[in-house]
């Protein structure tokens, strides 16, 4: 036992009795213990060791194929009202779901071992950090958790002896059975329920399940914010470096933008990007006035597919030591791993993702899962923030929000304030690829992209973004909205992305530095074309224009649109998100 904390271990006591370990072992996260853990993982094949010399430290995963990413269908907010869930999240009443999940526990661990996993949510002594325990019967987790998480004894350094503010997580694989899966919340009793899955996302507890849905309620309660958010910092040829959070909706390059490598222009001045976090930031006002950001976890979970050196150079770097793959291909020639997107040599002597012989020259079926991961220390990023283990964290001059639209949003526009920020941010929205859906084009909302991760009602959260605006007064950092999708008549994307949107950032902070003016327009401040650095890039100022182009037909369907979405929030709807909507509507007439 690594604590004193009665709380903790009577509760652990209370999950003992319920699933019936044969073994319970508390993870002190010391070295000497994770590597038994591994050599027993590779023993019983629940990993593959890889190549040592080209991947030290690293090993491979496969999940179950019925278990290869989140279930938002199978995901419950389980507060005792069911009006504090709100619209957009399944909701059933607590005592009904311990009632339904406790004999699924009841003996789950049976020949199993318990772990005891305590963990902290940001860096150990920051009066941002929170802890977790997860108990699950899954050394994969408990080696994702090492990574994901400052993990170990330390963790509960942060947790004073008689404290009850920790988050109680319980996982079991049991059989990975998805009839039987749930990932549940119940978000007024700290606590995290999560059965019959094995896949990052979903058991995993430290990320989604209560940095963003439990910490999302904490925040409101406590004052302060946790988000769908990446963090990176920029850092200009004198030394000072601006901090700016960005949401994006799952698949639109989130990873990609927190370490982007600037375009040589700028690279040759002497700028330079740091990066903080790449999915979740949590955000409270510090003792200047200014909202602080720091990012919760440890590690990367990214998607595989697609990481490249050239789209992603420093995530990949990332991944050549000490990282856990999963659901990727097995290159059996070197014991190497290989995705779709890493080169353009596939592996002809492989198993694919699901274990099964595969030659990548000749198969027309994917090597890995569409949605396989990398599970990556921070540590390894080579542009990863001497900030990063901050306990004050980094203070935000600008929030960005984005999704993917083809037509509807200009390349980047300023919001003309807080309040029509935070609506800028709850009317988000993508369109569906081919890839996603078989239908182009399907308009989903997802405001500040949190739609699958807030743990309470979203009108309650829209409230509470205002709240914190009037809190941070003058000092809050500006609000942008960018696209960096829009599309040519024949699909083809126009600004070339990756790292030339840092071109886009630039504007955005000398727009906070109030150093460029902008052109005002129906749905907020514009650059003007000229203010867009295009130096060393083929495209002309045309271009520019047409990237910022609104056309208000189209902005007068997304209006409608933005009622529809918004009708459905009924009376927790602010008042100020109903003015935002009649004041565009009023401008684009
Ligand atoms: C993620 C997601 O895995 O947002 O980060 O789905
Ligand atoms: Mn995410």
């Amino acid at each position: 036992m690594l604590t004193n904390n009665k709380n903790v271990l009577n509760w652990v006591d209370e999950m003992v009795s319920l699933c019936k370990p044969d073994k319970i072992v508390w993870i002190d996260g010391s070295e000497e213990q994770l590597n038994a853990l591994r050599k027993e993982a590779v023993e019983t094949k629940e990993m593959i060791e890889l190549n040592q010399e080209k991947l030290p430290g690293c090993f491979l995963h496969r999940t179950q194929p019925n278990d290869v990413a989140r279930v938002e269908g199978r995901t419950f907010i389980c507060s005792r009202d069911q009006e504090n869930a709100g619209p957009t999240n399944n909701w059933c009443d607590p005592k009904e779901m311990y009632a339904k999940l406790t004999p699924l526990f009841d003996g789950v661990m049976k020949g199993r071992t318990m772990y005891v996993i305590p963990y902290s949510m940001g860096p150990i002594g920051s009066p941002l950090a929170k802890v977790g325990v997860e108990l699950t019967d899954s050394i994969y987790v408990v080696l994702n958790m090492d990574i994901m998480t400052r993990m170990g004894k330390s963790a509960f350094e942060n947790l004073a002896d008689d404290s009850n503010d920790f988050v109680r997580g319980l996982h079991s694989k049991a059989n990975v059975d998805p009839d039987n899966r749930y990932i549940v919340h119940f978000p007024e009793d700290n606590t995290i329920w999560s059965i019959n899955s094995a896949y990052g996302g979903n058991v995993l507890l430290g990320k989604k399940c209560f940095a963003l849905r439990i910490a999302s309620y904490q925040g409101k309660n406590e004052g302060w914010m946790a988000e769908h958010m990446l963090i990176l910092g920029i850092e200009n040829p004198q030394g000072e470096v601006k901090y700016i959070a960005a949401a994006f909706p799952s698949a639109c390059g989130k990873t990609n933008l927190a370490m982007l490598i600037p375009p040589e222009i700028y690279k040759k001045e002497g700028y330079k990007v740091w990066t903080v976090g790449d999915d979740i930031a949590w955000i409270k006002p510090g003792k200047d006035g200014r909202l602080y950001a720091i990012n919760p976890e440890n590690g990367f979970f990214g998607v595989a597919p697609g990481t490249s050196e050239k789209s992603n150079f420093n995530a990949l770097a990332s991944t050549r030591t000490n990282t856990i793959f999963t659901n990727v291909a097995h290159n059996l020639d070197d014991n190497t791993v290989w995705w779709e997107g890493l080169d353009k040599n596939p592996p002809t002597n492989a198993m694919d993702w699901t274990g099964k012989p595969w030659n990548g020259k000749e198969s027309d079926i994917k090597g890995a899962h569409p949605n396989s991961r990398f599970t990556a220390p921070a540590k390894n990023c080579p542009c990863i923030s001497p900030k990063f283990d901050s306990p004050e964290g980094v203070p935000l001059s600008a929030i960005i929000f984005g999704g993917r639209r083809a037509k509807t949003a200009p390349l980047v526009y300023q919001s003309f304030n807080w309040e029509h920020g935070v609506f800028v941010g709850a009317t988000m929205a993508s369109e569906t690829t081919a890839a996603a859906t078989g239908k182009v084009g399907v308009v989903r909302r997802d405001p500040m992209a949190m739609l699958p991760f807030c743990g309470y009602h979203m009108g309650d959260y829209f409230k509470h973004w205002l709240e914190m605006g009037k809190k941070v007064g003058d000092k809050a950092p500006k609000i942008f909205n960018v696209n960096w999708f829009r599309t040519d008549a024949d699909g083809n994307f126009i600004w070339p992305g990756f790292g030339d949107n840092m071109r886009v950032l630039m504007w955005i902070l000398s727009r906070c530095d109030e150093k460029v003016d902008a052109v005002e327009t129906a749905i907020g401040y514009e650059p003007k074309p000229e203010d867009i650095n295009t130096e060393g890039l083929d495209i002309d100022s045309n271009v520019i224009k047409d990237l910022l182009s609104v056309d208000k037909d189209l902005w007068k369907e997304e209006a409608d649109g933005i009622e529809e979405f918004f009708n459905q929030f009924g009376d927790k709807l602010p008042e100020e998100m109903k003015a935002q909507l009649n004041g565009l509507k009023d401008r684009l007439a």
